[in-house]
């Protein structure tokens, strides 16, 4: 039996994929709101295949409860929060949950520790937690995540893994659990290289992510199409730039790299730089708007709009989000009034925020494009008459304004 730890955005779906997969499950949260949602047959956030896995997990026999339960077999996938001004994670919460699983597990238990930490917070953490127990033996891994939002379900399925374990026997015993439901290649290595390749995996996207960032601002001192330039290099068989956008949001992309470069000042310069250059996204929109409201002549903020508030494409999740990014830079020039519009964002957030697209439309002339959805992109004939800068490459209408 596997107990998951933390029915989050990671925990929820892992614990869903091993009930389907004929593994006996008891999925725990500290949310009782969450265990009730879940409990009356609801999932708790949406993702594409989510309900049909929830459905199957059910007819399975999962369960849902607070507390955590006496097995053999942990998985933790509780948040690991991060303080955007030291650009450290905290791990209290998976501090916490290890203390409370050494409290009720078996003998010869594994914890598997799926939240994404900072390399060597296991060593430093975890380690002298699980050997202050005395009684029974306890074995660690780290199966860090790599799904991403939007298909999540799909890349839980496909993508590789990788465990990290102090022993190959119990490297083999969670590679057979992952098993039941991963196709991909499984790689058994020890913990540490696996917290440092999970980070390193974001920090690499981040730092492409940048160098297509910093294209975008050099095509515009040279006032040349970026997404012309890029789809053109890409062409050649070695190249392959990312896409320049309004920042770098999520949880995960604009987080992760701070690690390294908290702990390797003086080696880590790219990272730092591709941080820098990710973090000043929002500020370079904010004054390319303000450019083209010179040039049209327009003086009043509230006839401006942002559109979308998450930190990508059609998803509900708005950490770090580049539009939030941008209304805080705003905030220090007084720029009151501005409004904002987020089809998946239902609960109020920010100021003069709308909930309806063609409300939202009626009350602006100036639309900023600042995440890509689909909803957007299928009311594109919405934007006619409308000054629009489009940080996303989404919008063919004359006229219209990009990065
Ligand atoms: N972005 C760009 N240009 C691009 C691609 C992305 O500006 O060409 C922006 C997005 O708009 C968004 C941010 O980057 O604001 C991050 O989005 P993403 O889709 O690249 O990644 P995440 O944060 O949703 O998920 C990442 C994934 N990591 C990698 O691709 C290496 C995912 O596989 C990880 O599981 C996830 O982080 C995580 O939880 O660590």
């Amino acid at each position: 039996m596997v107990n998951v730890i933390g029915l989050g955005y990671i925990g929820l779906p892992t614990a869903l994929m091993f009930a389907a997969h004929g593994i006996e499950t008891i999925g725990t949260d500290v949310n009782e709101q969450l265990i009730a949602t879940l409990n009356s047959g609801n999932t708790t956030f949406d993702e594409d295949g989510m309900y049909d896995l929830f459905k199957e997990a059910i007819s399975n026999n999962i369960t849902f409860t607070t507390k955590y339960v006496n097995t053999n077999t942990y998985v933790v996938a509780v948040p690991t929060p991060y303080d955007k001004f030291t650009k450290k994670v905290n791990p209290c919460f998976v501090i916490e949950a290890v203390k409370e699983i050494i409290n009720i597990c078996e003998n010869e238990t594994i914890i598997i520790i799926e939240s994404t930490v900072a390399p060597g917070t296991i060593d430093k953490y975890i380690r002298p937690i699980i050997k202050s127990e005395n009684v029974k033996t306890i074995h660690l891994a780290h199966a860090p995540e790599r799904i991403i939002p939007g298909q999540m379900i799909y890349e839980l399925k496909n993508n590789s893994r990788t465990i990290g374990v102090d022993d190959k026997t119990v490297g083999e015993k969670v590679k057979s659990l992952y098993s039941s439901f991963c196709l991909g290649d499984i790689v058994v290595t020890d913990i540490k290289i696996a917290e440092m390749t999970k980070v390193i995996e974001n920090t690499y996207r981040d730092i492409n992510i940048a160098f297509a960032n910093e294209l975008a601002k050099i095509c515009r001192f040279e006032n040349l199409d970026v997404y012309e330039i890029i789809r053109i290099a890409n062409m050649h068989p070695r190249v392959n730039i990312l896409q320049p956008g309004p920042g770098v949001g999520g949880h995960c992309i604009s987080v992760d790299p701070w690690f390294l470069v908290g702990d390797y000042p003086g080696l880590a310069n790219i990272i730092l730089a591709a941080r820098k250059i990710n973090d000043s996204m929002p500020v370079f929109v904010l004054e390319r708007a303000n450019e083209i409201m010179k040039e049209k002549n327009m003086k009043n903020v509230d006839k401006v709009g942002l559109y979308g508030l998450t930190y990508k494409e059609n998803v509900d999740d708005v950490r770090e989000s580049p539009t939030l990014q941008l209304l805080e830079a705003m905030q220090k020039h007084l720029a009151i009034g501005l409004k904002v519009y987020d089809p998946f964002i239902k609960k109020n957030l920010v100021p003069n925020q709308f909930y309806d697209l063609d409300t939202f439309l009626d009350n602006v002339d100036f639309v900023i494009i600042m995440v890509a959805h689909n909803e957007i992109k299928e009311n594109m004939d919405k934007l006619i008459g409308k000054v629009v800068l489009d940080t996303k490459n989404i919008c063919n209408l004359p006229g219209t304004y990009k990065l």
